[in-house]
């Protein structure tokens, strides 16, 4: 993960351009990834939307574990509610949980109207005759990590395909104003990332996830990292996935630092490559093509449904 550019320019000037927006809108929605709610966080985000009513979106929550959706919830709402508002989770592309978060939405617009006619008492009670008060629809800005689902969202909130979508990062270019049924104004933004990841596992999972481009890293040794992970917390799933036997037993004497032996995960996708029949002339074993498969069977969620980390106890 060292020598890659997962930061290029345009992320510098997709932050800029949330920066410069943030004052025209009430709401901010962040938009993370289900499988991974800590590592899709960017923290020059939350800086940045800090004193904004904000609302954070666990996405994709049909690609993960029930029960760590569960836990994260639990930890966000209590340990994060004043500086989040509402923790929701979603699966944008079915449309799951979004009636609450419009329910979420209505509240908050509601409370500014009331907050408005509180300030100034004669709003909103004009004469029959007099022309009716406009006033300025509740504006919402969604942001987040490339590929988490923003413009998934969108289009489920407007009811329409409004934004165009797509399962690889970098597809939302420029800010794109948008209205739902209601008259909210949504502000569509690119996925941005940040310049550097104090912790490499948090790179490795947003590159699991998509949300760095895949041109830019190499998808043999991705996979072989995405498989030893899921060695860790789900070797059943993925025995079941791929019929092969997952024993831990090892004719190997050097381990590393989980007492894992060195090459049993390069033994295990071996192992899968065989069974999948995906080999090289000369009989050897296809690792690119088994880490690419590896990764896209990951992302749609075909070997299980899966969270690759826990919240931290408090
Ligand atoms: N399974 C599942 N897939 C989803 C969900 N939400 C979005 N997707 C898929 O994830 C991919 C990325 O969705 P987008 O809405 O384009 O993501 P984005 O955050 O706008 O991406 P950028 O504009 O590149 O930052 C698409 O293939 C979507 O169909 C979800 O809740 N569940
Ligand atoms: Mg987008």
């Amino acid at each position: 993960m060292e020598n890659i550019n997962w930061y290029p320019g345009h992320m510098k000037k997709t932050r800029e351009l949330i920066a410069s927006n943030l004052k025209m809108v009430d709401v901010v929605i962040e938009v993370c990834d289900a499988r991974i709610p800590d590592s899709s966080r960017n923290p020059i985000l939350s800086e940045i939307t800090a004193g904004k009513a904000r609302i954070l979106v666990l996405n994709k929550m049909d690609l993960a574990d029930e029960d760590a959706t569960g836990m994260w919830l639990d930890h966000y709402r209590r340990h994060e509610l004043n500086q989040i508002r509402t923790v929701i989770a979603l699966n944008s592309e079915k449309g799951e949980g979004v009636p609450g978060l419009l329910s979420k939405l209505q509240k908050i617009e509601d409370e500014r109207s009331a907050a408005r006619n509180e300030n100034n008492p004669g709003i909103g009670r004009a004469s029959e005759n007099a022309a009716p008060f406009r006033r300025r629809p509740l504006r919402i800005m969604i942001v987040g990590v490339p590929n988490s689902g923003k413009s998934s969202l969108i289009n489920r909130l407007t009811g329409k395909k409004s934004t165009m979508t797509g399962d690889r990062p970098g597809v939302t270019k420029g800010k794109q104003w948008l209205t739902l049924q209601n008259g909210m104004q949504l502000l569509d933004t690119p996925g941005i990332l940040w310049p550097k990841f104090e912790d490499p596992h948090v790179g490795l999972n947003l590159a699991f996830c998509g949300s760095i481009r895949d041109e830019v890293m190499d998808s043999a040794d991705l996979g072989l990292e995405l498989l030893r992970v899921l060695m860790q917390n789900y070797s059943e799933t993925l025995a079941k996935r791929y019929g092969v036997e997952i024993t831990g037993e090892t004719d190997e004497t050097v381990c590393d630092d989980s007492h894992r032996s060195i090459g049993e995960d390069l033994r295990l996708m071996e192992r899968i490559a065989k069974k999948r029949g995906l080999i090289l002339p000369g009989n050897r074993i296809d690792y690119e093509r088994t880490g690419r498969m590896l990764l896209s069977e990951f992302r749609e969620g075909r070997i299980g449904r899966i969270t690759l980390e826990r919240p931290n106890p408090i």
